[in-house]
């Protein structure tokens, strides 16, 4: 019965959904001079802003600048990148290690930016690792990984990573309960085995991420959060679906409860029963992999250990507030009072208040509890519903003149409401089915309110048909005005979940233009060519290459033997901006190398047969790249050529 009901309603939101389509009708396009004028980078000219979008299923963040929606950068971040040789090479493959091993791939959704003060600073951005729990940091003068942290006890790390007013902590939830810790189970002992788990990374002021603590909490899903600003500073909010606990056929089983929950955390209080000797330390296991800026080599630290609150342990940890209906997102504005949630089944956006929800929790207005956690009365928290809100609305950014704008999944389209008065003012359809929206800085306390992007789903008409694959779409809207409207549609790389963007004279002034060669601390650098050399060490070759415009030293190489291990270290002794040199070898049977200016990268070679390989440089980087080339003799593994070179 209750199935057959949810199908009736599922219809309904269906007929809906094309009967909105239909009225709103194409929406308001600027005026094709206008919008041209507005999107239309000159050549030479730079753009307005820096925008990061989550690679999703292509586990990298790539950056576009804004408004033209020119692609400048994939940066690598959780897979392996045969163009820049990113956990391929020596020195990046430790970036990539886990407790399960060497995980070449992962799935990232949504990137964020360092803050101070809730205003973005553009020292990091912050992406989070969905399938193989893990959180990144790179660093915003090199636009390269510098950091990744792996967090136990968690599956699926997709609530994360979001950040607390100054970047103290980096706060991260768990999709899917699992035993904590895990073990073999039946699965139908969902209820009383599954736990989720609430991480809290902090970041030191170099941005060293370390997992400070977990929140143990009832085995619901928990599916995204953000911290709270100014008054709410020092709490962290977190959606949840599933109240139901199932542990299958979700699409019914959990959609039946008309209200799910927000968790709220309270922070500084969890600090406090941390300094009060309540943490427990349980035994795990999770990587700490850095990357260092002198050695351009990264470090795997392997972590044994955790401190856990458990919230029947310290009362006003956190709280649960009722939210309808499977949420999604939940945004705090800039003023840090409303927490807005995005519930996709749900009819309204339901808003709550941070004041309200501060005097509910001291007149302890709760309508019972969850498995120990104290549910607040949906009444004394909210603060209003915004009625008529497109349907299966996802997620909210702000626009710091106190509009709030949310993405409908399934009306397909960004609906532009009134923070105080929850009415909705504008509406704009997107092509097709919106998942994130993004406003530049819209997540933070100073938004940059001049441009919205849509991150669309489906894309199917947009552009020329390639097949059964198209790409993803973006759209940019101009939301300077009373009326949204609809500036560009550019095609993204992967499946953009969320995205960020900062105006680019933040991040500009402080790029990085080479490595200085002489801080290149790599212990298979050489300083120059004088440097240069073979070396056999058993059944280990040791080649340390130079390369600069337009050749490699030595380029002549005889001494190999079928069966070594062969290790080409390339050391870059330009020092120019945007001279990179390539490097590959004929049947090299792993990436090739990308090697910056100052820097040392590592690939291993094992060769097979005997005879001459040629190897060159990949990136061209003069007039004369193309004979920036030398040869390597490979001899049996019986023979006695002597190791020469020139
Ligand atoms: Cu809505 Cu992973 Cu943030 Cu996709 S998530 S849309
Ligand atoms: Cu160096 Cu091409």
């Amino acid at each position: 019965m209750k199935k057959l009901n949810y199908l009736i309603a599922f219809s309904l939101l269906v007929v809906l959904s094309i009967l909105i389509h239909n009225c709103t009708g194409t929406g308001e396009t600027a005026n094709i001079e206008e919008a041209a004028k507005k999107v239309y980078v000159k050549p030479g000219s730079y753009d307005e802003l820096y925008a990061f979008m989550s690679g999703g299923f292509n586990g990298q963040l790539s950056v576009y600048g804004l408004p033209s929606g020119r692609l400048l950068k994939n940066i690598s971040v959780f897979s392996q990148n045969p163009e820049t040789g990113y956990g391929y090479s020596e020195e990046t493959k430790n970036m990539l290690m886990t407790s399960y091993g060497f995980i070449p791939w992962d799935d990232a959704h949504h990137p964020v930016l360092s803050k101070t003060n809730g205003e973005q600073d553009g020292r990091w951005i912050f992406i989070n690792g969905n399938n193989t729990p893990r959180v990144a940091r790179i660093d915003l003068r090199n636009f390269e990984t510098e950091e990744i942290i792996e967090i136990p006890n968690s599956a699926g790390n997709h609530g994360s990573p979001f950040l607390t007013e100054n970047t103290e902590y980096v706060v991260a939830s768990t999709r899917f309960s699992i035993p904590v810790p895990n073990k073999d189970v039946s699965i139908n002992s969902y209820k009383e085995n599954f736990k989720g788990t609430i991480s809290f990374i902090s970041v030191d002021k170099n941005g060293d991420m370390n997992l400070a603590f977990q929140i143990l909490v009832p085995g619901l899903d928990y599916d995204l959060a953000h911290a709270g600003v100014g008054p709410s500073h020092g709490w962290a909010f977190f959606t949840t679906y599933n109240s139901e606990q199932a542990n299958s056929l979700l699409e019914i089983n959990a959609s039946q409860n008309d209200k799910d929950f927000i968790a709220a955390v309270n922070w500084k209080k969890a600090e406090e029963y941390l300094k009060a000797g309540k943490g427990k330390i349980v035994q795990t296991e999770f990587y700490n992999n850095e990357f260092n800026e002198s050695t351009h080599s990264a470090i795997s630290k392997k972590m044994n250990s955790v401190v856990v609150l458990n919230p029947k342990e310290c009362p006003g940890l956190i709280y649960y507030i009722p939210t309808p209906k499977s949420p999604h997102g939940v945004d705090v504005d800039p003023s840090g009072e409303y927490i807005v949630a995005g519930g996709k089944l749900a009819t309204v956006i339901p808003v709550h208040s941070f004041s309200k929800m501060m005097k509910a929790i001291e007149g302890k207005k709760f309508d019972g509890e969850f498995d120990g956690i104290p549910i607040l009365k949906y009444e004394e928290v909210i603060a209003g519903e915004v009625q008529n809100p497109g349907l299966g609305p996802l997620h909210t950014e702000f626009d710091g003149n106190g509009y709030a704008y949310t993405s409908a999944f399934l009306s397909s389209e960004i609906v532009k409401w009134k923070l105080g008065t929850w009415e909705v003012v504008d509406r704009v359809p997107t092509y097709y089915s919106i998942g994130h929206l993004m406003i530049p800085g819209g997540d933070s306390r100073k938004p940059y309110g001049k441009y919205a992007i849509a991150l669309n789903k489906i894309t199917k008409d947009r552009y020329l048909p390639t097949g059964p694959e198209l790409a993803q779409s973006a759209q940019l809207y101009d939301i300077s005005g009373n009326k949204m409207k609809l500036l560009l549609d550019f095609p993204t790389i992967g499946e953009p979940h969320y995205a960020q963007a900062i105006p680019a004279e933040i991040l500009m002034k402080n790029s990085n233009k080479i490595y200085q060669i002489e801080k290149n601390k790599n212990p298979y650098a050489v300083k120059s060519e004088k440097e240069t050399r073979v070396e056999r060490k058993g059944n280990e070759v040791h080649i340390y290459l130079s390369a600069t415009r337009s050749h490699f030293k030595p380029d002549n190489i005889e001494g190999i033997k079928v069966g070594d291990k062969v290790y080409w270290h390339v050391t870059n002794l330009e020092q120019d901006w945007d001279i990179p040199h390539g490097f590959t070898v004929k049947g090299l049977n792993n990436s090739e190398l990308l090697v910056m200016p100052g820097q040392t990268k590592t690939i291993v070679w094992t060769p097979l047969k005997s005879g001459i390989y040629p190897f060159y440089c990949t990136d061209f980087c003069s007039a004369l790249h193309q004979e920036m080339q030398g040869y390597v003799r490979v001899s049996e593994a019986n023979s006695n050529t002597k190791v020469t070179f020139n």
